[in-house]
């Protein structure tokens, strides 16, 4: 089965995780900066469990996917400089401890380590669906445009397209799909409930 096969067969996960309260409120700019901020807090432990994740994967990817992911491994560590310079503009720590959810998803990627069909389908499933999500934000309020022009940029959307295509080459993995469907959802509802508390 293709990725995008899986899109079309699960259409309520997939847009359980791509659509949220929380990128409604980042286009029009009324999301509370304590959601913003805890996002972007998770986000940077995230993105750094990612890559240790994907350095993994890439150690196990057969030789066709070995640009994309080291591509995507040196654009990885980028993102954390990234990620800390905002975090510095903002004033937020990023030394936090992994919300339950984050934590979830950590250990759900290091299980999909050392499989490849399983690990490609959960990179690409991920990163796809940041392209999707920050897609329906655009072109964002001014405060967060900068993070929705970060993942809807056409070189990021070049990166899923090539990891799609080697979900496409190896056959995806329906349950890493969903399980992944389901962790992007739990995060987006982490970051809009951690408003309120
Ligand atoms: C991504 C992310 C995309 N930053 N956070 C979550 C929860 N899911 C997916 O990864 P990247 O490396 O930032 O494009």
């Amino acid at each position: 089965v293709t990725g995008s096969e899986l899109i079309l067969r699960h259409p309520s996960e997939w847009r359980a995780a791509t659509q949220h309260p929380f990128l409604e409120a980042t286009r029009d700019g009324s999301l509370a900066p304590e959601a913003f901020n805890a996002w972007l807090q998770q986000d940077y432990v995230f993105v750094a469990d990612l890559l240790r994740f994907q350095a993994r994967l890439l150690s196990i990817a057969p030789r066709e996917g070995q640009r994309a992911l080291a591509g995507g491994l040196a654009a990885l560590e980028g993102e954390l400089v990234w990620f800390e310079d905002q975090a510095e503009q903002l004033q937020l720590r990023l030394d936090v401890n992994p919300h339950p959810v984050t934590a979830a998803y950590r250990q759900r990627l290091l299980s999909y380590a050392d499989i490849w069909a399983t690990g490609i389908t959960a990179l690409w499933t991920g990163e796809r669906a940041y392209l999707e999500s920050w897609s329906g934000a655009t072109p964002g309020a001014p405060s967060y445009r900068e993070f929705v022009e970060h993942w809807t940029h056409p070189e990021f959307g070049v990166y899923v397209r090539d990891l799609e295509a080697l979900v496409d080459a190896q056959g995806a993995d329906e349950e890493a799909f969903l399980a992944v469907c389901r962790l992007e959802r739990e995060f987006w509802e982490m970051a809009w409930n951690s408003a309120r508390v």
